[in-house]
């Protein structure tokens, strides 16, 4: 693997849910596979899971790492082509991404969206700059569109709560529900596009979320539904083929596993719109993941990727309850990076 973005880029899920199973059993397995490699981690934007999940997975593989915080003590990095480089940035993004290049083997991106330019976000410009002019295979640690890291880790945790709760034997095909929350800031769609798109790959592929073999093939893949306020319809080439449902309620109906996030509006319909908040949070709180939405599922697991506002995404008591798999959630990072990154080790 030279880049990775999509869930495309993984391949078989079920080879790749197994191999996640493999390492979360014997972590260090690979331990010298990236013996003398080294890992640049590059980051445009704040975060905590994200660094040290990975930086702990390329540890798990024997690996070097270096980090580099842009906003922190780094030039300030011009991204666009053509300009007179006459303001506060220092060196160009095409001067600095070869020479990252040369001090390293594989490099993470985070870089995430503007959301003032949809096109320029929508086109993974940044990515691409880096998958271009590195040298490097790079791979995708939040950019402008995805986060697929965190929706592999979502589906590895997503397969071992169907596990847990139905061993030794499961029948079951999940109901995964994708719900929007509301949120004082604007935030980018990367995380539901990339959970959309996994899901609804998973489905497609009909991979067994259980350990159950129904000959029927009827328990395979996942019944996914996205809830969102009008205004919020995420791009179709993540969720092409989802069901949408407006009516949070119903959607909930049956559910058993509820995913929180906040999006701002995507702008497939208004792109004017694009990145903005539509209505005022304060009258958007009924949207809040509460007790009284959990039980309109299926006794759901509540899931989020993390960092999350109580009493805006979700009340104290449900993201607190024994059923939420938001801690689970976060310690599965470790797990999807360390298969990511021996992937691209096995095809440097
Ligand atoms: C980011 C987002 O919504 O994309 C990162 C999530 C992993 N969240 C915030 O900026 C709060
Ligand atoms: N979920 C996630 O990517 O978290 P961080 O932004 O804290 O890394």
């Amino acid at each position: 693997m030279k880049s990775f973005l999509n869930v495309q880029d993984l391949g078989d899920l079920d080879k790749a849910l197994n191999e996640a199973a493999l390492i979360r059993e014997v972590r260090y397995m690979y331990d010298t596979l990236g013996k003398n490699k080294t890992l640049l981690m590059v980051f445009f934007n704040n975060n905590l899971r994200t660094r040290l999940s990975t930086q702990k997975a390329a540890m798990n593989l024997g690996m070097n790492v270096i980090v580099l915080d842009v906003n922190a003590g780094a030039w300030k990095l011009e991204t666009e082509r053509g300009v007179i480089m006459d303001g506060d940035k220092s060196e160009h993004l095409l001067e600095a991404i070869p020479v990252m290049g040369s001090y390293c083997d594989i490099i993470g991106i985070r870089s995430f969206a503007g959301l003032t330019d949809r096109e320029y976000d929508y086109a993974e410009t940044v990515y691409h700059q880096f998958e271009q002019y590195s040298g490097k295979p790079v791979f995708a640690m939040e950019t402008a569109t995805v986060h697929p890291l965190q929706a592999f880790a979502d589906l590895i945790t997503i397969k071992e709560a169907m596990m847990d709760d139905y061993f030794p034997i499961s029948l079951k095909k999940p109901k995964v529900v994708l719900t929007w929350a509301p949120h004082p800031r604007a935030l980018p769609q990367a995380v539901p596009n990339s959970f959309a798109q996994w899901m609804l790959e998973a489905d497609r592929q009909g991979i067994n979320m259980g350990i159950g073999q129904d000959k029927s093939g009827e328990t395979y893949g996942i019944d996914f539904v996205i809830t969102h306020p009008e205004g919020y319809e995420l791009d179709p080439k993540f969720t092409q083929g989802a069901r949408i449902e407006y009516d949070q309620r119903k959607a909930f109906e049956g559910a058993d596993f509820i995913y929180a996030k906040n999006w701002s509006c995507p702008g497939v319909t208004h792109p004017e719109d694009y990145g903005k908040i539509l209505h005022d949070y304060h009258t958007m709180m009924h949207w809040t993941v509460d007790a009284e939405h959990m039980s309109w599922t299926n006794n759901a697991h509540f899931m989020h990727c993390l960092p999350v506002r109580r009493g805006m995404i979700v009340t104290d008591d449900v993201i607190e309850a024994p059923t939420s798999l938001v801690i689970p959630e976060a310690a599965n990072r470790e797990i999807s990076a360390t298969v990511i990154l021996k992937r691209i080790l096995e095809s440097l």
